[in-house]
């Protein structure tokens, strides 16, 4: 049973495809136009071991927001439909990734029930090329809302800006693959509600 999801996205700002493929081996093709955002995803996918494909164009003439935000609420409708019914998987998970002298730690629920509890240091680079650092939550908000998960993301701690965000997207990576992973002893559906 392939795993796989698939979400054209297009309004009068932007143009998005993705493709995620759950059991992939993390191979990545993306095109945001935000170079930083665009490394970002990379680590997702690669991380993840997710095939990843993100294509979007995006009215950059006003800003990289519609761009980032679109892309980040297509990447969550499809890595929710991807999930199907989430017959046998593993469900919770959690990641600690450093970079250098940041750390993050995720923790994630594939609940069903979109959540989101975000901290990172309030006082970093409020620019890392064309990327705006405080579309960091943003975009977990956009793919929490449309994956329908619940995503616990702390930097308790980090100095560059380029790694407190890195730091994020690679431990998000980790969770989401580990539980999104088919667990051997699970045969049915992982809730006692009998749905997620
Ligand atoms: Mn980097």
């Amino acid at each position: 049973m392939s795993r796989v999801g698939r979400v054209e996205r297009t309004t009068k700002e932007t143009s998005v495809v993705v493709e995620i493929d759950l059991d992939g081996t993390g191979k990545v093709d993306v095109s945001t136009g935000v170079g930083f955002y665009d490394h970002m995803l990379d680590q997702l996918g690669r991380h993840g071991l997710f095939d990843l494909t993100v294509k979007t164009e995006g009215d950059l003439h006003i800003d990289s927001h519609h761009t980032i935000e679109d892309s980040s609420l297509a990447l969550g409708a499809a890595f929710r439909q991807a999930l199907g019914d989430k017959r046998g998987i593993v469900r919770f998970a959690n990641a600690s990734v450093p970079l250098d002298e940041s750390l993050a730690q995720v923790t994630v629920d594939l609940s069903g029930r979109p959540y989101l509890v975000h901290s990172e240091p309030e006082n970093m680079a409020p620019m890392i090329g064309s990327y705006d650092t405080t579309m960091t939550r943003h975009i977990l908000e956009s793919f929490v809302a449309q994956a329908q998960i619940a995503l616990h993301v702390h930097v308790p701690y980090g100095r560059n800006a380029h790694h407190i965000v890195e730091c994020q997207f690679k431990a998000l990576a980790r969770a989401l693959r580990y539980a999104s992973e088919i667990d051997p002893r699970q045969t049915g559906i992982p809730s006692t509600k009998g749905a997620l």
